[in-house]
């Protein structure tokens, strides 16, 4: 993931496999919409920059993170969709949301890719404030939603 010392943003895609008969699911979350809205287009924009048909990727909102894992299941369950990506935003507020709702989600997500045995892809930026969300949805830490979809694409060809 993107920190101070790298930005996965930046990659190296010569060894990625051809994705063009392969099919994806995003599922966005709408909490926090302008900056989830960011990261689903910058994860289908790289979909499509290596190879991915528009007709291929599909996507799909809930309504906020912690309804990712299920939106994940819905997807992951039909075979024909090769992999899942998953993008939201949680900033840290007065109360302890954040936590139960990024445990549940990694929790989550963990479980249902090894339950289909594909790609689940945690595409999560959780952060202290909204400044260091848009630092990480196409700012100066590259944009989160590009990180995921190369990582999905290299899970593909694991
Ligand atoms: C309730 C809530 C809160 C307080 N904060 C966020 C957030 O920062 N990011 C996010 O994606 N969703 C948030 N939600 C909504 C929950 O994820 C969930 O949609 C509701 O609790 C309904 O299950």
């Amino acid at each position: 993931m993107a920190t101070a010392l790298q930005n996965l943003s930046t990659y190296d895609s010569s060894g990625f496999i051809d994705i063009s008969e392969k099919r994806f699911g995003l599922v966005v979350a709408e909490w926090n919409r302008e900056l989830t809205d960011t990261l689903s287009a910058g994860a289908y924009e790289t979909l499509l920059k290596h190879g991915a048909k528009p007709e291929n990727v599909f996507r799909n909102t809930v309504p906020g993170s912690f309804e990712l894992t299920l939106g994940a299941q819905l997807l992951a369950q039909h075979e024909e969709v090769d992999a899942v990506i998953c993008l939201g935003v949680v900033i840290k507020g007065d109360t302890k949301h954040d936590d139960y709702i990024c445990h549940a989600v990694a929790q989550g997500l963990t479980t249902v890719g090894l339950k289909y045995n594909k790609p689940v892809i945690f595409g999560l930026v959780t952060t202290n404030t909204l400044e260091q969300a848009w630092d990480r949805a196409g700012g100066q830490h590259g944009n989160k939603g590009v990180e995921a979809a190369v990582a999905a694409i290299q899970m593909l060809g694991f």
